[in-house]
C-alpha cells in the first residue's frame, strides 16, 4: 500500500472506523486517484440540501455515466438555476431589497481547487462561472461587474433574473415590511451539492441568490470557501444553507469537515457544527435557521439544522429521495 493512502486510511482508522474496508484496501492496487477505503457499493453518491429531486437526478446521471463528481454537481445546479418556477437560486431568485437579483456560487474540486463569484448579476448559471473562475484564472474569486464581464467574455448570455412572481413577491413585501431582510426558517434560497463518483473522488458546489430582500451588496457564505462549501478529498465534504451569516462567523463547513478528520461520523459533525452555532453567547437561533449536509469518504451521509424545516435530497444505490433532517430544537 502506497504511503499516500496509508496516512489517508490512518486518519480514518485513527478512531477506529473503517478497520474492513483499510484491510481490502490494502489487497487492491491502489491508483493515486481512486478512494480503496469507500465501500464500493456506496458508490457513486450525490446529496444536496432542501427538496430538489431533479437537480440530484442530473448529479446522478453524470455519476451513473461515469462522469467526475465535479461534472455532476455543477450539472446539478444548473438544473435548480435554470429552473424559472423555484425562487431560490440563478433564474426567479428572490431579489435584494431594492429589486435586484445578486448571485453568489462556488465549486470546489478532489484537488482543493475551487472557484467563486459573489454579487453576479443578469447570468443564470453562476456556478459554471465559479467553475471557470476555478479553471481559466489565476484567482479563486471574481465579485460583481468584474464577474459579469468574465462571464460574458466566456459566452455567457446577458439575462434578467427577475420573473414576474419574484417582482411580485417583492413588491408585496416592500407594502409589508419594516424594510428588513428576511430571516430564513421554513424556505429557502440555497442549493448546495456533494457529490462521489465512481472512483471516490468528492466535489461539492453551492449556489445562491442569498437572503430574500438582503441590503444592496450583502453577501453571505454561499461563495466563500469553507463557510458555505468546503471539500477536502482525503476526508469529506460539507455545504451549508440558512442565514449565511451565522454560517460565516463559525467558518462551518470547514469545521464540519475537520470535525470529520478527527474520527466523527458526517451526522455527528453537522450536529456540532449547529451546536457551536446555538451555543454561542447571546445567540439568537430560535429566530434563523442553519442547515448542515456531509458525507465522508466512505460514502455516510449526515444531516442537522436548528428547526425541523429542512431536508436532504440523496441519490444513492438507484434510490432518489427526500430525507428529513434531524433538528436542534425539538
Ligand atoms: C445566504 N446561505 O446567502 C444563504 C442563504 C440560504 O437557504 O442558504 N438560504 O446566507
Amino acid at each position: 500500500m502506497k504511503r499516500r493512502n496509508f496516512i489517508k486510511n490512518a486518519s480514518l482508522t485513527g478512531v477506529g472506523l473503517a478497520v474492513g474496508s483499510t484491510l481490502n484496501a490494502c489487497a487492491e492496487t491502489a491508483s493515486e486517484q481512486t478512494n480503496e477505503s469507500t465501500s464500493k457499493a456506496s458508490l457513486p453518491l450525490v446529496i444536496a440540501t432542501w427538496d430538489v429531486k431533479n437537480a440530484t437526478a442530473k448529479a446522478w446521471e453524470v455519476l451513473q455515466a461515469g462522469g467526475t463528481a465535479l461534472d455532476a454537481v455543477e450539472k446539478g445546479c444548473m438544473v435548480e438555476e435554470a429552473n424559472a418556477e423555484g425562487q431560490s437560486v440563478g433564474k426567479g431568485g428572490l431579489p435584494d431589497r431594492d429589486g435586484n437579483v445578486t448571485l453568489d456560487a462556488c465549486i470546489m474540486n478532489k484537488e482543493g481547487n475551487c472557484g467563486s463569484v459573489v454579487y453576479l448579476q443578469n447570468v443564470t448559471h453562476a456556478i459554471s462561472v465559479a467553475r471557470m473562475v476555478m479553471e481559466n484564472t489565476p484567482h479563486v474569486m471574481l465579485a460583481g461587474k468584474g464577474a459579469e464581464q468574465f462571464a460574458y467574455e466566456n459566452g455567457f448570455q446577458k439575462e434578467d433574473l427577475l420573473t414576474e412572481a419574484s417582482k411580485k413577491a417583492w413588491e408585496e413585501w416592500k407594502v409589508k415590511s419594516e424594510y428588513k431582510p428576511i430571516i430564513n426558517i421554513e424556505n429557502h434560497d440555497t442549493i448546495g451539492m456533494l457529490a462521489i463518483d465512481k472512483k471516490g473522488n468528492i466535489s461539492g458546489a453551492c449556489t445562491t441568490s442569498g437572503l430574500a430582500y438582503k441590503m444592496a451588496g450583502r453577501v453571505g457564505d454561499s461563495p466563500i470557501i469553507g463557510s458555505g462549501l468546503f471539500v477536502d478529498n482525503e476526508i469529506g465534504a460539507a455545504v451549508a444553507t440558512g442565514l449565511g451569516e451565522e454560517v460565516v462567523k463559525t467558518v462551518g463547513s470547514f469545521l464540519v469537515v475537520e470535525l470529520m478528520r478527527q474520527g466523527k461520523s458526517p451526522q455527528a459533525a453537522c450536529e456540532e457544527a449547529i451546536n457551536r452555532i446555538v451555543n454561542k453567547p447571546n445567540s439568537d437561533y430560535k429566530n434563523f435557521q442553519v442547515g448542515y449536509i456531509a458525507v465522508n469518504k466512505k460514502g455516510e451521509t449526515g444531516s442537522y439544522s436548528i428547526h425541523q424545516y429542512f431536508s436532504m435530497t440523496k441519490f444513492q444505490d438507484e434510490k432518489n429521495e427526500n430525507i428529513q433532517s434531524d433538528y436542534f430544537i425539538k
